[in-house]
């Protein structure tokens, strides 16, 4: 699944603000920056065309944009943010995606957060959580499955979303929490599960063959290398303050159709 495009939103002097249930401290704005920087231009490294939009000061969140759409071969799907806070965000990229796709939507009462939907193949997992109710997986699942996929809700239980605790690291291979990996909905799949120290590792970020992930998680990454897959490590510190990780900063496109 190559990666051609990814929309990104630089993050505002605001972001402190944005929501958290993380207890690691007040997050640094200009560290923030920095961090951001450098993951637009690793993904620039790895042959994709980023656009970077501007900040969104009334929005704190607003630059963890994968939560506002899913990205599918041939539409994208506007969410409706389960977070009230969060609502007004998905407005905002409608502009940037239509260069890209025919766009559909999450209606109310249905919510969905893009960090909680997870793609393997032609399959998604839909996670059903705080932020991602039943009436949005089904019309996520229902858009999906026109366009040829099949979908699957999973429920996500503790953590933020569902890909705050398992990613794709490689073909039908996930990388995944102790806690989701017995789940049936998984069981077909080749599982790396984490140690239980190092489950903020869990939000990966496969490009263009290599894996991202977030620095500081030493077990993680020699497991993702014993696989033979190609590592890069980011640092992630303040974005994991605002209970955000390496998916979270980015909406990415392959290939229309
Ligand atoms: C929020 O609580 O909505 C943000 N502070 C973090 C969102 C992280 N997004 C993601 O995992 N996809």
């Amino acid at each position: 699944m190559s990666l051609t495009h990814a929309i990104v939103r630089r993050p505002a002097p605001t972001f402190a603000a944005g929501i958290t249930t993380s207890a690691l401290g007040r997050p640094d704005y200009e560290i923030m920056q920095q961090q951001h920087a450098a993951y637009v231009e690793l993904l620039r490294e790895l042959g994709v065309d980023v656009a970077v939009l501007d900040p969104l000061p009334e929005f704190p969140d607003a630059h963890f944009v994968e939560d506002v759409a899913v990205i599918l071969p041939e539409v994208a799907i506007v969410t409706n943010p389960g977070a009230p806070a969060r609502t007004g965000e998905a407005a905002t990229i409608e502009a940037s995606l239509g260069e890209h796709r025919v766009l559909e939507r999450i209606m109310a009462p249905g919510t969905m957060d893009g960090g909680d939907v997870l793609r393997v193949g032609k399959h998604y997992f839909v996670g059903i959580s705080e932020r991602t109710n039943d009436a949005g997986a089904k019309q996520f699942g229902e858009i999906a499955f026109r366009h040829g996929f099949r979908w699957t809700a999973v429920p996500v239980g503790a953590g933020l979303h569902l890909k705050s605790s398992v990613n794709r690291i490689a073909d039908d291979t996930i990388l995944v929490t102790e806690r989701l990996a017995t789940r049936d909905e998984f069981r077909k799949l080749r599982r790396v599960v984490l140690d239980e120290a190092e489950e903020y590792a869990a939000n990966a970020l496969s490009v263009n063959g290599k894996v991202l992930i977030a620095k500081g998680f030493p077990r993680t990454r020699d497991r993702i290398v014993d696989l033979g897959l190609d590592v890069r490590e980011l640092e992630m510190s303040e974005s994991e303050k605002m209970d955000g990780g390496l998916t979270c900063l980015s909406l990415r496109l392959g290939p229309r159709g």
